[in-house]
């Protein structure tokens, strides 16, 4: 190993030198402000520090290589994060109101967007967002969509990358929860959704006294329309699974090209009940050496559920039974090792990587194996619901120990993988031929879910490393028992991993995240059009132009036509009479890069964000009388604060 005395001269004397070269010297003298070593020395940092500013300070108007789409967990929203500066660039509404965005505030097509997301009856104002998963051509990421889970209600939703926007949000009421989702087939034909907890599927209510019976796992393929930027939910489907709980999951690519891995745990199928001196879940759920990896063919599975008569629906979804599955040959299990999580096919698609959470190793199976003894229909045994098992030992590549709670895989352009390993609290980096443990580094601390670059297509760029720590404890300054999560960047370039850099993100739980090439992204920079509308990504009929604004009134109901423009709304009174209802349409007519006006109305719980060429439509009773201004919650010019007027509502009577 190279001493770090040695590699801290190098790099110290690099970067002075680099300094002189450009001029920054020390024309100000030790302890001035642009010697680069003398403000190193004062401020206590080592090379290795110095080293680390250098790779990832972006100067101002020098945009990031990559960006990182990273979930913002139990905030239910997305985060969008640059790559190497870690600087962060937008926080997507997603599954939770969010009023900047002016998401769920008003604007009439977020409104029914929401309410139609809700589930069991329910108005669901957050999400656990865990893994977001960007749309792929080829196995590589094309840029264009964005889906992520909502682990607590079962949900997928897609974001349109041209606008950064949350376009659908599709539930899934035959699951009590998912996990194993969103991920997308190579060509994005399908996003895939597993359950986690199961319940039970073909009755509404069993106690857990029935749970063998009644209740089963689940795994949907949403079908993906390209063409219409939707998930067509006539064309998805579910697949019955035993009641286990399913857990990550991973399309093959490839010579794996078809299939789908589906980790799960609980294959004891416990039932939990501690306050009646059971075993609590943790312990029940976890006295197996091996639970199972399932194994399942979506291509022909979508052949099967387009077949007559070999689908049953609920809840309006269509869902093959466990039998047919079976019979046809669309679904395999293979033993795993103990409470497995991660499930991460390599980029070649000719491995699968799962990490048991109670075993120190990884175990690498082999897809041609498997294959074989599927092809050979040579299985070991079936399980209680009568899928077939394919033989652990004979299946598999390999083991390799790689520390204590392993949990989630990624890979790199050299052939080489990085698990995290969460007990241990570090990374390690391994590689697969030969199979062996090739470096270490610990991470601070606890660490979930790791992203490399590109690193879930089939040509990952390794480069960057990002750690998700859960825990940050003494890295920042304390705000409080709640604590910031880590994100952590590493430089995996050379043969020694370095870390670089410590962003801590408080807003929720980060999981999972994907880092693409930043050249791939193809935002609108304002909307094509005035008069855009971000719902249908079209021209919209309630488009309002300049001089065709003005107020009519139809009964009780008011429509508003209005145009937002720097520096004022137009009308700039809105006079109604209390109890009307009020629509009002208004257009950002500006196409000036970066010109969003707001509209707030003060004590309506009204805010919109009008980007540039946008129209928008917000709809409510004027059930209160009195004066309230409206106003730009945008500072869009010197004279945003004039950029008001009243709405009035007339007192009845
Ligand atoms: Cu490991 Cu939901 Cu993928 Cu959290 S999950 S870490
Ligand atoms: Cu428009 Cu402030």
């Amino acid at each position: 190993m190279r001493s770090k005395r040695y590699l801290w001269a190098l790099t110290f004397t690099a970067v002075v030198a680099v300094a002189a070269v450009v001029g920054l010297g020390s024309c100000a003298g030790p302890g001035g402000s642009s010697d680069v070593g003398a403000i190193a020395r004062a401020r206590g940092l080592t090379e290795a520090d110095v080293v680390a500013a250098v790779k990832t300070y972006q100067p101002t108007g020098k945009f990031d290589e990559y960006i990182m789409f990273g979930s913002g967990g139990h905030s239910g929203q997305v985060v969008v994060i640059g790559v190497p500066s870690m600087r962060l660039l937008k926080v997507i509404a997603v599954f939770t109101p969010e009023p900047w965005q002016g998401y769920g505030y008003g604007s009439v097509d977020h409104q029914e967007m929401l309410a139609g997301a809700g589930m069991a009856g329910h108005d669901l104002s957050w999400g656990d967002s865990h893994h977001p998963a960007l749309s792929e051509t080829d196995g590589d990421y094309d840029g264009e969509f964005l889906f992520i889970n909502d682990k607590a209600n079962p949900r997928i939703a897609l974001i349109d990358l041209r606008d950064f926007e949350t376009k659908q949000i599709v539930t899934n009421e035959n699951m009590g929860t998912n996990h194993g989702g969103a991920f997308v087939t190579p060509n994005t034909e399908y996003v895939i959704e597993a359950a986690q907890y199961s319940i039970p599927l073909w009755t509404d209510y069993a106690d857990e006294s029935r749970y063998q019976e009644d209740y089963r796992g689940l795994v949907t393929l949403w079908k993906f329309d390209r063409e219409a930027g939707r998930i067509d939910e006539g064309r998805s489907f579910s697949i019955e699974l035993p009641p286990y709980w399913h857990d990550l999951s991973d399309a093959g690519k490839g010579p794996s090209f078809g299939w789908v891995f589906l980790n799960s745990f609980n294959t004891e199928m416990a039932t939990g009940g501690v306050e009646d001196g059971n075993p609590p879940f943790e312990s029940g759920a976890s006295q197996n050496d091996m639970d199972y990896m399932h194994i399942i063919n979506w291509e022909k599975a979508a052949e099967v559920a387009a077949q007559r008569g070999m689908t049953r629906t609920r809840n309006g979804r269509r869902i093959i039974p466990i039998e047919v599955a079976i019979e046809q040959g669309l679904l395999y299990l293979v033993p795993e090792p103990k409470s497995p999580h991660g499930a991460d096919v390599t980029p070649d698609g000719r491995f699968v990587v799962v990490s048991g959470k109670l075993d120190p190793t990884v175990t690498i199976y082999s897809w041609e194996k498997m294959k074989q003894a599927i092809d050979a229909g040579s299985f070991t045994g079936h399980d209680s619901y009568g899928v077939p098992i394919l033989d652990f030992a004979s299946v598999i590549e390999g083991q390799l120990e790689v520390g204590l709670g392993p949990l989630h895989t990624q890979f790199d352009d050299k052939g080489c993988a990085y698990t995290s390993i969460f007990l241990d609290t570090k990374v390690t980096k391994w590689c697969l031929d030969p199979l062996e443990v090739v470096d270490d580094i610990s991470v601070h601390y606890n660490v979930g879910h790791l992203a490399t670059a590109e690193g879930d297509t089939k040509s990952p760029d390794g480069k960057y490393l990002v750690a998700m720590n859960k825990w940050s404890l003494d890295r920042f300054n304390e705000v409080g028992p709640l604590l910031p999560q880590n994100f952590q960047l590493i430089d995996i370039e050379g043969d020694e991993m370095q870390l670089l850099y410590d962003m801590p993100i408080g807003i929720g739980e980060p999981h999972y995240a994907q880092i693409i090439k930043a050249d791939k992204l193809e935002a609108f920079r304002v909307y094509p059009e005035v008069g855009w509308s971000p719902a249908t990504m079209s021209l919209s009929s309630d488009a309002v132009l300049a001089g065709q604004e003005g107020v009519s009134r139809r009964g009780n109901t008011v429509t508003v036509r209005m145009t937002a423009i720097r520096s004022h709304f137009n009308p700039e009174y809105i006079r109604v009479r209390e109890g009307d209802r009020v629509i009002i349409h208004i257009t950002n007519i500006e196409q000036a890069f970066d010109a969003t006006h707001g509209f707030g109305i003060s004590k309506y719980n009204i805010n919109l964000s009008i980007e540039p060429g946008e129209a928008q439509t917000v709809e409510f009773v004027a059930d209160k009388a009195g004066v309230f201004p409206f106003y730009c919650t945008e500072f869009c010019s010197a004279l945003h604060l004039e950029m008001m007027g009243y709405l009035l509502v007339e007192p009845r009577g």
